[in-house]
Protein backbone atom coordinates (compact mmCIF):
# COMPACT_ATOMS: atom_id res chain seq x y z
CA UNK A 1 0.00 0.00 0.00
CA UNK A 2 1.47 3.37 -0.82
CA UNK A 3 1.77 5.68 2.30
CA UNK A 4 0.52 8.69 0.98
CA UNK A 5 -2.18 10.06 -1.29
CA UNK A 6 -0.42 13.32 -2.42
CA UNK A 7 2.62 15.10 -3.01
CA UNK A 8 3.12 18.36 -1.98
CA UNK A 9 3.41 20.13 -4.87
CA UNK A 10 -0.04 19.03 -5.82
CA UNK A 11 -1.98 20.21 -3.26
CA UNK A 12 -3.52 23.15 -3.97
CA UNK A 13 -5.29 26.05 -2.06
CA UNK A 14 -8.86 24.97 -3.48
CA UNK A 15 -8.73 22.01 -2.21
CA UNK A 16 -9.28 23.42 1.35
CA UNK A 17 -10.89 21.33 3.55
CA UNK A 18 -9.93 17.78 2.11
CA UNK A 19 -8.27 15.41 4.12
CA UNK A 20 -4.81 14.37 2.80
CA UNK A 21 -2.17 11.89 3.70
CA UNK A 22 0.92 13.34 3.30
CA UNK A 23 4.92 11.20 3.38
CA UNK A 24 8.51 12.41 3.50
CA UNK A 25 11.39 14.40 5.37
CA UNK A 26 11.07 16.69 8.68
CA UNK A 27 13.36 19.71 6.67
CA UNK A 28 12.77 21.77 10.05
CA UNK A 29 10.51 21.86 12.98
CA UNK A 30 9.79 25.53 14.71
CA UNK A 31 8.49 26.51 18.09
CA UNK A 32 6.37 30.03 18.52
CA UNK A 33 4.68 28.79 22.09
CA UNK A 34 0.84 28.98 20.61
CA UNK A 35 2.00 27.65 17.47
CA UNK A 36 4.47 24.96 16.45
CA UNK A 37 5.33 24.25 12.58
CA UNK A 38 6.67 21.32 11.23
CA UNK A 39 7.90 21.76 7.86
CA UNK A 40 7.20 18.31 5.32
CA UNK A 41 9.85 18.16 2.54
CA UNK A 42 8.73 15.72 -0.58
CA UNK A 43 10.07 15.61 -3.93
CA UNK A 44 7.77 17.99 -5.47
CA UNK A 45 8.05 20.54 -2.69
CA UNK A 46 7.04 21.61 1.05
CA UNK A 47 3.98 21.46 3.12
CA UNK A 48 3.59 23.88 6.71
CA UNK A 49 2.09 21.29 9.18
CA UNK A 50 0.71 23.26 11.63
CA UNK A 51 0.01 22.10 15.41
CA UNK A 52 -2.06 25.07 17.52
CA UNK A 53 -1.13 24.14 20.90
CA UNK A 54 -4.65 24.84 22.31
CA UNK A 55 -6.63 22.51 20.17
CA UNK A 56 -4.06 19.86 19.38
CA UNK A 57 -4.02 16.62 20.88
CA UNK A 58 -1.27 17.01 23.49
CA UNK A 59 -0.07 13.39 22.77
CA UNK A 60 0.11 14.53 18.97
CA UNK A 61 1.75 17.44 19.82
CA UNK A 62 4.35 16.11 21.86
CA UNK A 63 5.51 13.29 19.33
CA UNK A 64 6.10 16.13 16.55
CA UNK A 65 7.70 18.36 18.68
CA UNK A 66 9.94 15.09 19.78
CA UNK A 67 10.72 14.55 16.46
CA UNK A 68 14.34 15.29 15.07
CA UNK A 69 15.10 16.70 11.88
CA UNK A 70 15.10 14.84 8.35
CA UNK A 71 13.06 11.80 9.97
CA UNK A 72 10.55 10.51 7.84
CA UNK A 73 6.91 10.92 8.57
CA UNK A 74 3.49 10.57 7.13
CA UNK A 75 1.55 13.14 8.17
CA UNK A 76 -2.79 12.99 7.63
CA UNK A 77 -4.58 15.97 7.73
CA UNK A 78 -7.01 18.68 6.29
CA UNK A 79 -5.88 21.12 3.83
CA UNK A 80 -6.03 24.76 5.47
CA UNK A 81 -6.05 27.65 3.13
CA UNK A 82 -2.85 29.64 4.26
CA UNK A 83 -1.37 32.52 2.16
CA UNK A 84 1.80 33.00 3.91
CA UNK A 85 2.40 29.26 4.01
CA UNK A 86 4.51 27.53 0.83
CA UNK A 87 2.06 26.71 -1.77
CA UNK A 88 -0.56 28.68 -0.32
CA UNK A 89 -1.97 26.09 2.28
CA UNK A 90 -1.31 24.22 5.35
CA UNK A 91 -2.14 20.78 6.76
CA UNK A 92 -3.65 20.75 9.76
CA UNK A 93 -2.88 17.10 10.93
CA UNK A 94 -4.89 14.71 12.37
CA UNK A 95 -1.90 12.03 12.69
CA UNK A 96 1.34 12.36 12.54
CA UNK A 97 3.51 8.75 12.89
CA UNK A 98 7.48 9.13 12.59
CA UNK A 99 8.41 5.74 10.37
CA UNK A 100 11.94 6.23 10.58
CA UNK A 101 13.67 9.07 12.58
CA UNK A 102 17.12 10.83 11.68
CA UNK A 103 19.97 10.55 14.01
CA UNK A 104 21.15 13.74 15.46
CA UNK A 105 23.81 15.02 14.58
CA UNK A 106 23.50 15.19 11.29
CA UNK A 107 26.44 14.61 8.76
CA UNK A 108 25.38 17.53 6.40
CA UNK A 109 22.51 20.22 6.89
CA UNK A 110 20.54 19.41 4.13
CA UNK A 111 18.75 22.95 3.80
CA UNK A 112 21.59 24.49 1.94
CA UNK A 113 21.67 27.20 4.59
CA UNK A 114 25.17 25.52 5.65
CA UNK A 115 27.71 25.62 3.22
CA UNK A 116 29.06 22.04 2.86
CA UNK A 117 32.54 20.93 0.51
CA UNK A 118 31.97 18.76 -2.49
CA UNK A 119 33.64 16.12 -0.58
CA UNK A 120 30.88 15.96 2.25
CA UNK A 121 28.69 15.98 0.19
CA UNK A 122 29.58 13.25 -1.99
CA UNK A 123 30.15 10.92 1.19
CA UNK A 124 26.72 11.13 2.11
CA UNK A 125 25.39 11.70 -1.49
CA UNK A 126 21.53 10.63 0.00
CA UNK A 127 21.26 13.22 2.14
CA UNK A 128 22.91 15.83 -0.23
CA UNK A 129 20.24 14.64 -2.82
CA UNK A 130 17.65 16.08 -0.39
CA UNK A 131 18.49 19.24 -1.22
CA UNK A 132 16.06 20.35 -4.20
CA UNK A 133 18.91 22.51 -5.83
CA UNK A 134 20.77 18.95 -5.96
CA UNK A 135 17.74 16.54 -6.73
CA UNK A 136 17.01 19.04 -9.70
CA UNK A 137 20.15 18.29 -11.56
CA UNK A 138 19.21 14.56 -11.54
CA UNK A 139 15.80 15.40 -13.09
CA UNK A 140 17.34 17.51 -15.52
CA UNK A 141 19.73 14.84 -16.42
CA UNK A 142 16.39 12.29 -16.92
CA UNK A 143 14.76 14.93 -18.95
CA UNK A 144 18.07 15.59 -21.41
CA UNK A 145 17.93 11.92 -21.69
CA UNK A 146 14.43 11.41 -22.41
CA UNK A 147 14.87 14.21 -24.97
CA UNK A 148 17.76 12.56 -26.59
CA UNK A 149 16.00 9.29 -26.97
CA UNK A 150 13.08 10.67 -28.56
CA UNK A 151 15.28 12.57 -31.23
CA UNK A 152 17.41 9.12 -31.38
CA UNK A 153 13.97 7.49 -32.58
CA UNK A 154 12.50 9.90 -34.41
CA UNK A 155 15.67 10.00 -36.83
CA UNK A 156 15.09 6.08 -36.89
CA UNK A 157 17.64 5.01 -34.43
CA UNK A 158 17.73 1.57 -32.47
CA UNK A 159 18.90 1.44 -29.31
CA UNK A 160 21.62 -1.09 -28.78
CA UNK A 161 23.92 -2.71 -25.68
CA UNK A 162 27.48 -3.33 -26.18
CA UNK A 163 29.77 -4.85 -24.16
CA UNK A 164 31.58 -3.11 -21.11
CA UNK A 165 34.18 -6.61 -20.66
CA UNK A 166 35.65 -6.40 -23.69
CA UNK A 167 39.53 -7.61 -24.68
CA UNK A 168 41.26 -4.79 -26.37
CA UNK A 169 41.40 -0.75 -26.13
CA UNK A 170 39.18 1.53 -28.02
CA UNK A 171 40.84 4.53 -27.61
CA UNK A 172 44.22 4.19 -26.63
CA UNK A 173 46.22 1.35 -24.36
CA UNK A 174 46.85 3.77 -21.30
CA UNK A 175 43.63 4.62 -19.99
CA UNK A 176 42.56 1.10 -19.61
CA UNK A 177 41.19 -0.78 -16.22
CA UNK A 178 42.32 -4.40 -16.31
CA UNK A 179 40.11 -6.63 -14.77
CA UNK A 180 40.41 -10.41 -14.19
CA UNK A 181 38.21 -12.58 -16.43
CA UNK A 182 38.36 -16.21 -15.16
CA UNK A 183 41.92 -17.67 -16.50
CA UNK A 184 42.36 -14.05 -18.63
CA UNK A 185 43.24 -10.93 -18.84
CA UNK A 186 40.25 -8.47 -19.87
CA UNK A 187 39.18 -4.45 -19.50
CA UNK A 188 36.88 -1.88 -18.70
CA UNK A 189 35.56 -0.65 -22.42
CA UNK A 190 36.59 2.66 -23.09
CA UNK A 191 33.83 3.16 -25.33
CA UNK A 192 31.34 1.67 -27.20
CA UNK A 193 33.31 2.48 -30.90
CA UNK A 194 34.50 -0.82 -32.20
CA UNK A 195 30.98 -2.47 -31.54
CA UNK A 196 28.82 -0.03 -33.05
CA UNK A 197 31.18 0.23 -35.99
CA UNK A 198 30.45 -4.01 -36.13
CA UNK A 199 26.53 -2.90 -35.94
CA UNK A 200 27.29 -1.05 -39.20
CA UNK A 201 28.66 -4.24 -40.89
CA UNK A 202 25.41 -6.35 -38.74
CA UNK A 203 23.43 -3.63 -41.45
CA UNK A 204 21.23 -2.13 -38.18
CA UNK A 205 22.24 1.21 -40.21
CA UNK A 206 21.46 4.11 -37.70
CA UNK A 207 22.13 2.97 -33.76
CA UNK A 208 22.54 4.61 -30.56
CA UNK A 209 23.34 3.31 -26.95
CA UNK A 210 23.94 4.99 -23.58
CA UNK A 211 25.95 3.55 -21.59
CA UNK A 212 28.90 3.73 -19.22
CA UNK A 213 32.52 4.19 -20.43
CA UNK A 214 35.51 3.56 -18.16
CA UNK A 215 38.66 5.75 -18.58
CA UNK A 216 41.94 5.18 -16.22
CA UNK A 217 43.34 8.76 -16.85
CA UNK A 218 44.79 10.04 -13.98
CA UNK A 219 43.66 13.57 -14.20
CA UNK A 220 41.58 15.17 -11.45
CA UNK A 221 39.84 17.81 -12.85
CA UNK A 222 36.67 18.97 -12.78
CA UNK A 223 35.68 17.64 -15.91
CA UNK A 224 37.41 14.05 -15.91
CA UNK A 225 35.84 10.88 -14.11
CA UNK A 226 36.76 7.55 -14.44
CA UNK A 227 33.25 6.24 -15.23
CA UNK A 228 31.32 8.58 -17.25
CA UNK A 229 27.93 8.00 -19.54
CA UNK A 230 27.96 8.35 -23.26
CA UNK A 231 25.76 8.77 -25.55
CA UNK A 232 26.86 6.87 -28.39
CA UNK A 233 25.68 7.59 -32.22
CA UNK A 234 27.08 5.35 -35.31
CA UNK A 235 24.93 5.83 -38.52
CA UNK A 236 25.87 3.99 -41.80
CA UNK A 237 26.24 5.52 -45.46
CA UNK A 238 26.41 9.15 -43.85
CA UNK A 239 29.18 11.43 -43.72
CA UNK A 240 30.43 13.43 -41.16
CA UNK A 241 28.07 16.27 -41.85
CA UNK A 242 25.27 14.05 -41.44
CA UNK A 243 26.02 13.21 -37.76
CA UNK A 244 27.25 16.70 -36.56
CA UNK A 245 23.54 17.89 -37.76
CA UNK A 246 22.37 15.21 -35.75
CA UNK A 247 24.24 15.87 -33.07
CA UNK A 248 23.43 19.76 -32.91
CA UNK A 249 19.73 19.14 -32.88
CA UNK A 250 20.38 16.28 -29.84
CA UNK A 251 21.79 18.86 -27.88
CA UNK A 252 19.87 22.00 -28.97
CA UNK A 253 16.68 19.77 -28.70
CA UNK A 254 17.69 18.78 -25.41
CA UNK A 255 17.89 22.36 -23.79
CA UNK A 256 14.89 23.18 -25.48
CA UNK A 257 13.33 20.42 -23.98
CA UNK A 258 14.46 21.36 -20.37
CA UNK A 259 13.40 24.92 -20.86
CA UNK A 260 9.81 23.51 -21.67
CA UNK A 261 9.38 20.54 -19.05
CA UNK A 262 11.74 21.83 -16.42
CA UNK A 263 11.21 25.19 -14.97
CA UNK A 264 10.69 24.05 -11.41
CA UNK A 265 14.22 22.62 -11.32
CA UNK A 266 15.51 25.51 -13.53
CA UNK A 267 14.33 27.57 -10.90
CA UNK A 268 15.76 25.75 -7.90
CA UNK A 269 18.77 25.83 -9.49
CA UNK A 270 18.48 29.61 -9.95
CA UNK A 271 18.82 29.32 -13.80
CA UNK A 272 17.46 31.16 -17.10
CA UNK A 273 18.25 29.27 -19.45
CA UNK A 274 18.95 30.38 -22.91
CA UNK A 275 18.65 27.75 -25.52
CA UNK A 276 21.81 27.47 -28.01
CA UNK A 277 21.22 28.35 -31.60
CA UNK A 278 21.30 25.95 -34.74
CA UNK A 279 23.20 25.11 -36.55
CA UNK A 280 26.41 25.60 -34.58
CA UNK A 281 29.49 27.75 -35.64
CA UNK A 282 32.04 25.73 -37.28
CA UNK A 283 35.94 25.94 -36.84
CA UNK A 284 38.32 24.53 -38.54
CA UNK A 285 41.28 23.23 -36.75
CA UNK A 286 43.76 25.39 -38.64
CA UNK A 287 41.49 28.31 -38.10
CA UNK A 288 41.53 27.77 -34.58
CA UNK A 289 45.08 28.08 -34.84
CA UNK A 290 44.97 31.54 -35.90
CA UNK A 291 42.33 32.21 -34.15
CA UNK A 292 44.86 31.31 -30.69
CA UNK A 293 47.48 32.67 -32.45
CA UNK A 294 48.90 36.22 -30.99
CA UNK A 295 47.38 38.18 -27.87
CA UNK A 296 50.95 37.23 -26.37
CA UNK A 297 50.20 33.83 -26.05
CA UNK A 298 52.71 30.71 -26.84
CA UNK A 299 52.74 29.91 -30.89
CA UNK A 300 51.47 26.96 -31.89
CA UNK A 301 52.21 24.12 -34.70
CA UNK A 302 49.95 23.00 -37.33
CA UNK A 303 49.64 19.18 -35.84
CA UNK A 304 50.00 19.83 -31.60
CA UNK A 305 46.94 19.29 -29.87
CA UNK A 306 44.73 22.05 -28.42
CA UNK A 307 45.18 21.52 -25.00
CA UNK A 308 42.93 23.17 -22.51
CA UNK A 309 44.28 26.27 -21.94
CA UNK A 310 43.60 26.90 -25.72
CA UNK A 311 40.60 25.22 -25.61
CA UNK A 312 39.56 27.63 -23.23
CA UNK A 313 40.97 30.76 -24.89
CA UNK A 314 38.46 29.78 -28.08
CA UNK A 315 35.92 29.40 -25.81
CA UNK A 316 36.10 32.48 -24.51
CA UNK A 317 36.41 34.19 -28.28
CA UNK A 318 33.48 32.19 -29.77
CA UNK A 319 31.46 32.28 -26.57
CA UNK A 320 28.65 30.06 -28.04
CA UNK A 321 28.48 25.94 -29.16
CA UNK A 322 31.10 25.22 -32.00
CA UNK A 323 31.98 22.57 -33.74
CA UNK A 324 36.53 21.92 -34.17
CA UNK A 325 36.98 20.32 -37.97
CA UNK A 326 39.27 19.00 -40.21
CA UNK A 327 42.02 18.57 -37.65
CA UNK A 328 45.09 16.27 -38.35
CA UNK A 329 44.57 13.25 -38.76
CA UNK A 330 48.03 12.63 -36.42
CA UNK A 331 45.72 13.48 -33.45
CA UNK A 332 42.71 11.87 -34.21
CA UNK A 333 41.92 7.59 -33.52
CA UNK A 334 43.13 5.48 -36.08
CA UNK A 335 39.05 4.98 -37.48
CA UNK A 336 39.32 8.76 -38.31
CA UNK A 337 38.84 8.92 -41.96
CA UNK A 338 41.66 11.21 -44.08
CA UNK A 339 40.71 13.24 -46.64
CA UNK A 340 41.60 11.79 -49.64
CA UNK A 341 43.04 14.09 -51.77
CA UNK A 342 44.73 15.49 -48.75
CA UNK A 343 45.17 12.88 -45.79
CA UNK A 344 47.31 14.38 -43.58
CA UNK A 345 43.45 16.14 -42.67
CA UNK A 346 40.65 13.97 -41.56
CA UNK A 347 37.10 14.11 -41.02
CA UNK A 348 37.25 13.63 -37.13
CA UNK A 349 35.82 16.71 -35.37
CA UNK A 350 34.68 17.80 -31.71
CA UNK A 351 31.86 19.13 -30.25
CA UNK A 352 32.51 22.32 -28.25
CA UNK A 353 31.17 24.52 -25.27
CA UNK A 354 32.78 27.70 -24.18
CA UNK A 355 33.91 26.10 -21.50
CA UNK A 356 35.22 22.24 -22.45
CA UNK A 357 35.15 19.41 -25.09
CA UNK A 358 31.26 18.09 -24.75
CA UNK A 359 31.83 15.44 -27.69
CA UNK A 360 33.96 13.84 -30.65
CA UNK A 361 32.94 11.98 -33.68
CA UNK A 362 33.84 11.36 -37.24
CA UNK A 363 33.79 9.74 -40.51
CA UNK A 364 34.90 6.62 -40.04
CA UNK A 365 37.61 4.08 -42.27
CA UNK A 366 35.49 1.31 -43.66
CA UNK A 367 38.10 0.38 -46.00
CA UNK A 368 40.02 -2.72 -45.19
CA UNK A 369 43.12 -1.94 -45.59
CA UNK A 370 43.29 1.64 -45.25
CA UNK A 371 41.72 1.06 -41.70
CA UNK A 372 45.13 -1.77 -41.33
CA UNK A 373 47.41 0.64 -42.90
CA UNK A 374 45.79 3.90 -39.94
CA UNK A 375 46.13 0.89 -36.89
CA UNK A 376 49.91 0.80 -38.08
CA UNK A 377 50.69 4.41 -38.39
CA UNK A 378 49.75 4.65 -34.39
CA UNK A 379 51.65 2.35 -33.79
CA UNK A 380 49.15 -0.58 -32.83
CA UNK A 381 49.25 -4.27 -33.71
CA UNK A 382 46.39 -5.16 -36.11
CA UNK A 383 46.41 -9.11 -34.65
CA UNK A 384 45.20 -6.92 -31.50
CA UNK A 385 42.01 -6.07 -33.19
CA UNK A 386 41.36 -8.88 -35.50
CA UNK A 387 38.31 -9.30 -34.16
CA UNK A 388 37.15 -5.83 -35.00
CA UNK A 389 39.21 -5.96 -38.53
CA UNK A 390 37.00 -9.29 -39.61
CA UNK A 391 33.42 -7.04 -39.95
CA UNK A 392 35.23 -4.83 -42.64
CA UNK A 393 36.40 -7.88 -45.22
CA UNK A 394 32.40 -8.97 -45.83
CA UNK A 395 30.48 -5.87 -46.68
CA UNK A 396 31.05 -2.52 -44.32
CA UNK A 397 29.48 0.27 -45.68
CA UNK A 398 30.56 3.95 -45.03
CA UNK A 399 29.40 5.34 -41.71
CA UNK A 400 29.65 8.16 -39.62
CA UNK A 401 29.17 8.37 -35.39
CA UNK A 402 29.89 10.35 -32.40
CA UNK A 403 29.92 9.62 -28.26
CA UNK A 404 28.79 12.89 -26.36
CA UNK A 405 29.56 12.62 -22.16
CA UNK A 406 26.28 13.10 -21.05
CA UNK A 407 27.26 14.48 -17.60
CA UNK A 408 29.31 16.85 -19.27
CA UNK A 409 26.34 18.05 -21.41
CA UNK A 410 24.22 18.86 -18.33
CA UNK A 411 27.35 20.31 -16.31
CA UNK A 412 27.59 22.74 -18.91
CA UNK A 413 24.08 23.41 -19.47
CA UNK A 414 23.34 24.40 -16.05
CA UNK A 415 26.31 25.97 -15.28
CA UNK A 416 27.75 23.96 -12.52
CA UNK A 417 31.35 23.74 -11.69
CA UNK A 418 32.22 20.80 -10.88
CA UNK A 419 31.38 17.14 -13.24
CA UNK A 420 31.07 15.41 -9.67
CA UNK A 421 27.72 17.60 -9.42
CA UNK A 422 26.18 16.13 -12.41
CA UNK A 423 27.00 12.19 -11.50
CA UNK A 424 24.57 10.75 -8.47
CA UNK A 425 27.92 8.50 -7.36
CA UNK A 426 31.31 9.39 -8.73
CA UNK A 427 34.10 7.75 -9.78
CA UNK A 428 37.45 9.20 -9.69
CA UNK A 429 40.72 8.37 -8.51
CA UNK A 430 40.32 8.73 -4.40
CA UNK A 431 36.71 7.68 -4.85
CA UNK A 432 35.05 4.05 -4.87
CA UNK A 433 32.56 4.50 -2.01
CA UNK A 434 29.43 5.09 -1.69
P1 LIG B 1 36.13 10.63 -26.66
O1 LIG B 1 37.22 9.87 -26.03
O2 LIG B 1 36.42 12.03 -27.10
O3 LIG B 1 35.62 9.90 -27.96
O4 LIG B 1 34.88 10.63 -25.68
C1 LIG B 1 33.64 11.17 -26.09
C2 LIG B 1 33.08 12.12 -25.04
O5 LIG B 1 32.92 11.42 -23.81
C3 LIG B 1 33.17 12.29 -22.72
N1 LIG B 1 34.29 11.76 -21.91
C4 LIG B 1 34.41 11.93 -20.59
N2 LIG B 1 33.64 12.54 -19.68
C5 LIG B 1 34.04 12.55 -18.40
N3 LIG B 1 35.18 11.97 -17.96
C6 LIG B 1 36.00 11.33 -18.84
N4 LIG B 1 37.11 10.75 -18.38
C7 LIG B 1 35.63 11.29 -20.21
N5 LIG B 1 36.18 10.77 -21.31
C8 LIG B 1 35.35 11.06 -22.33
C9 LIG B 1 33.56 13.64 -23.30
C10 LIG B 1 34.02 13.27 -24.70
O6 LIG B 1 33.87 14.34 -25.61
N6 LIG B 1 34.91 6.74 -29.61
C11 LIG B 1 34.93 8.20 -29.50
C12 LIG B 1 33.59 8.79 -29.89
C13 LIG B 1 33.26 8.60 -31.36
O7 LIG B 1 34.09 8.96 -32.20
O8 LIG B 1 32.15 8.15 -31.64
C14 LIG B 1 35.28 8.59 -28.07
O9 LIG B 1 35.17 7.84 -27.13
O10 LIG B 1 32.41 14.46 -23.34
Amino acid sequence: MILRNAYTGDITPEMAGKEVTLAGWVHETRDLGGIFFLVLRDRKGFAQVTLFRKTTDPVLLNTVKAVSRESVVQVKGLVKTEAKAPGGYEIVPIDVKVLAPAEVPLPMDPTGKVDCELDTRLDVRYIDIRRPCALAVFEIESAVLQSLRDHFYKNGLTETFTPKIVAAATEGGTDLFPISYFEREAFLNQSPQLYKQMLMAAGMDRVFEIGPIFRAEEHDTRRHLNEAISVDVEVSFADENDVMSLLEWAVAGAYSYVKENCSKQLKAIGLDLQVPKTPFRRVTYTEALELASGAGRKSMNWGDDLDTETERFLGEKIGEHYFLTEWPSSIKPYYTLPYSDHPEVCRGFDLMHPRMELASGAQRVHDYNLLVERIKSKGLQPAGFEFYLKAFRYGMPSHAGWGLGLSRLVMTMLNLDNIRDAVLFPRDRRRLVP
